[in-house]
């Protein structure tokens, strides 16, 4: 799967449609041997790779940054989403994309403009993604769904890797995927934060398509190479 995969009307989103992909969390790599990670993880199968900024507010912690983003976009031709835990994401958006995203999540919770936000994401050829909190109702985004390209639903209270899944929030893939159906839409869902193995199979009975894997599903303490977590996830999350 490649990054040069350029939807028809010039929009990269294309490879947004497979089923499954398994991104790495790059926040959970060896930042120490970034490259050199990105490379592996390549080779191990990745289908793309999640970036992970966040800016001390909307969530207590900080991750990677925009520099580090256009190193990723430098080392690989892999899709790359960016999945911004900011607050006002409107005055960051410009910069994700420059960088090289080829998705670009925001949060429903701290977005002011929504729209405004996706029209500009699509006016530089990106794909739009919104993030939902564990607690934020699926109807929240309903009314956007027409044109976005992704529905991230955490599944974890965004900040931290290596917390446990909430299982409440799976629900909402459903409730998702159904509105998909009904209305003949085409987004894909995602999942971020805790997938296992097992976490992605309930998640992909569901109706997502997209996991993003973290120290419960590719960077595993248990000396589990890459290729065959990646594997592994990606088989359980087959439908
Ligand atoms: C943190 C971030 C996530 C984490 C991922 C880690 O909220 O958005 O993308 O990197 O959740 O995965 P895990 O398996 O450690 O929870
Ligand atoms: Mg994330």
């Amino acid at each position: 799967m490649q990054h040069a995969n350029i939807h028809a009307n010039g929009q990269r989103w294309q490879w947004l449609r497979q089923h499954p992909i398994v991104a790495p969390s790059l926040m959970c790599a060896d930042l120490l041997n970034l490259g050199d990670d990105v490379k592996r993880l390549e080779a191990a199968g990745a289908d793309a790779f999640h970036v992970d900024i966040m800016d001390g507010h909307f969530v207590d912690n900080l991750a990677l940054n925009f520099d580090t983003l256009k190193q990723v976009r430098n080392t690989t031709n892999l899709p790359i989403d960016v999945h911004l835990m900011v607050n006002n994401p409107e005055a960051y958006m410009e910069r994700a994309l420059a960088a090289g995203a080829d998705l670009c999540i925001f949060h429903m919770e701290a977005a002011r403009f929504p729209l405004r936000l996706m029209r500009m994401i699509h006016a530089a050829g990106g794909a739009a993604g919104i993030a939902i909190n564990p607690a934020t109702p699926a109807e929240s985004v309903k009314l956007l769904l027409p044109q976005t390209q992704m529905v991230l639903v955490m599944t974890v209270e965004p900040g931290f890797a290596g917390q446990k899944l909430i299982t409440f929030a799976l629900d909402k893939i459903a409730e998702l995927a159904s509105f998909r159906e009904e209305h003949s839409l085409d987004f894909a869902i995602g999942v971020d934060g805790a997938i296992s193995r097992e976490a992605a199979h309930q998640a992909a009975a569901r109706g997502a398509s997209f996991f993003v894997g973290g120290t419960s599903g590719v960077f595993l303490k248990d000396g589990t190479d890459y290729a065959s977590a990646i594997k592994a996830l990606r088989q359980a999350a087959r439908r």
